[in-house]
């Protein structure tokens, strides 16, 4: 049952000085099926990254006309659900306003009303978190502390940046009032901010605008 190793028939052949040696070794080897070393490389992609685990979308917010808020908010993708970072200034001190995701992601009219209405891919009556089913662009209110910023952070399952009720392209928009709950969009009023939701790029990520801003720093200093 002791078979040679193919190496031992390259080194036989080869020390014979023939021109076809190492094709015949390669054949001997082959057939042989004591080396069946054909390594196929394949790249496995992780199911986290099919999810877009990691993935970040930012919504830079603009006032409306005739308003001041503005800001950013980040949507980060975890699995199975959807960490929004809210950082926004330009607000009354304590006043609490409608945050909702619009189903078009245009903020040209002066007054937001081109991002149409509540995100609502499955047909879904207006709700307030965590109340469910509602409509998937239902992400509650956002409060102002006393000087009108609003630092918060929330997060959701029912929406996602590019799979489940994808948000991706669509709008963000920033109430005048406080969203109640009621229908059919929660009375919340005027639109004081908008931003379309569009993915991260090396370009847009703040940690890249922070290292600009930093290198700005170092060069204006002293
Ligand atoms: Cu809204
Ligand atoms: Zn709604």
């Amino acid at each position: 049952m002791r078979r040679a190793p193919w190496w031992m028939c390259v080194a036989l052949i080869a020390a014979c000085g023939s021109e076809v040696t190492v094709e015949e070794a390669e054949v001997d080897r082959d057939s042989g099926g004591e080396h069946t070393e054909v390594v196929v490389v394949r790249e496995e992609v992780p199911a986290e990254e099919d999810d877009g685990v990691g993935q970040r979308a930012i919504a830079e917010m603009a006032p409306t006309e005739g308003n001041a808020a503005s800001g950013t908010v980040v949507f980060t993708q975890q699995e199975g659900s959807l960490k929004v970072t809210v950082n926004l200034s330009g607000f009354a001190p304590g006043s609490s306003h409608g945050f909702h995701v619009h189903e078009t992601g245009d903020c040209s009219a002066p007054d937001g009303s081109s991002a149409g209405g509540h995100y609502n891919p499955e047909g879904h009556d207006h709700d307030m978190p965590p109340d469910a089913p509602r409509h998937a662009g239902d992400m509650g209110n956002i409060a102002a502390d006393a000087d009108g910023n609003v630092s918060q952070e929330m997060t959701f399952t029912n929406i996602s940046l590019e799979n489940a009720n994808a948000i991706v392209g669509k709008a963000v928009i920033v109430h005048a009032n406080l969203d109640d709950g009621g229908q059919p969009t929660g009375n919340a009023g005027a639109r004081l901010a908008c931003g379309v939701i569009q993915l991260e790029t090396a370009e847009t990520a703040p940690e890249a605008a922070a290292e600009e801003s930093a290198s700005d720093e170092e060069t204006m200093a002293p």
